[in-house]
């Protein structure tokens, strides 16, 4: 296994300039977890209720903010106020996929401003590195990080192979605002022909993780936070109905799902970074 993925999360900070990437490995050290909750429902006040009951557990909240339907600005007030009650880091999982001046536009402006208060968001590399340029004209002033989708969760998804490692070689160009990828598996080294990079070391944010379901009917596929954290070499288990499930009412159950996937998550870290050769 390679050097980064034996380091705990606070020795990585050390290999990033980056602000926001420097804030997540800091909180992941700091609580001890490197759980995120995806907060994937319709109603500010599910929205918000759900991250008052799993705040202390996690490292990170995921948002979609463009389904809440009672949508307000006031919504954001209430989730800074608790990312600094609870200290989590927030990352607004928008895909960006569109030409630079477009992404620099959907990124600041519209209903969301989502650059105003979002640490981290993502893009899919389809455009090429422009996407990167458009984003972090905006981004980079602010302090925030960039991840670039170079795999998905889904069946029959199309970001594999070549397509995988164009990514990869995107981030390595601009690592001051690319900190890492939503992936299934670290992406250090993808790509390389030999260790010819001083510092290859990225985050790796993953989707797709459940303990009870082997996936949805759309296509969803679900593996374990040992399988993700330790077999693959994933930083961060990015969970939701697994925490959530079908009723956001139920906080209590919504706390000890999260407190379960945090155990299990840090329990592989642990595993990965004592792991011999
Ligand atoms: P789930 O309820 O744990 O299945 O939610 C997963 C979340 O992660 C959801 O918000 C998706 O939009 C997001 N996601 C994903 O599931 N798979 C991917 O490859 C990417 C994002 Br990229």
């Amino acid at each position: 296994m390679s050097s980064f993925l034996r380091q705990t999360y606070g020795q990585r900070i050390q290999n990033h300039t980056n602000p926001a990437a420097k804030l997540l490995l800091e909180t992941m050290e700091r609580k001890k977890t490197n759980l995120a909750v995806s907060v994937d429902v319709v109603k500010s006040k599910d929205f918000l209720a759900i991250i008052d009951a799993v705040g202390p557990f996690v490292c990170l909240v995921k948002t979609h903010i463009d389904i809440l339907e009672d949508f307000d600005y006031s919504t954001i007030q209430r989730l800074q106020d608790l990312s600094v009650k609870h200290d989590f880091v927030i990352f607004e999982d928008r895909k960006f996929a569109d030409i630079g001046n477009t992404v620099a536009l959907q990124y600041s402006s519209g209903v969301h401003k989502i650059a105003n208060w979002s640490h981290i968001t993502n893009a899919h590399p389809v455009p090429g590195p422009s996407i990167i340029s458009g984003l972090s004209s905006v981004g980079l002033p602010l302090g925030r990080g960039l991840l670039l989708l170079a795999e998905m969760s889904t069946r029959g998804a199309l970001a594999t192979g070549s397509y995988t490692e164009d990514a990869v070689r995107m981030a390595r160009a601009n690592r001051d605002f690319v900190i890492g990828f939503i992936a299934q598996r670290t992406m250090e080294g993808v790509g390389l022909q030999s260790h010819s990079v001083d510092n290859d070391d990225f985050l790796t944010l993953t989707p797709g993780v459940g303990l009870d379901s082997k996936g949805d009917a759309m296509g969803q596929q679900y593996r374990t936070p040992r399988q993700v954290i330790l077999e693959s070499g994933c930083d961060v288990i990015i969970v939701g109905r697994g925490i959530y499930g079908k009723d956001p009412s139920l906080v209590d159950e919504i706390k000890l799902q999260a407190q379960r996937y945090r155990e299990a998550g840090w329990q592989a870290y642990q595993e990965r970074i004592s792991a011999h050769v």
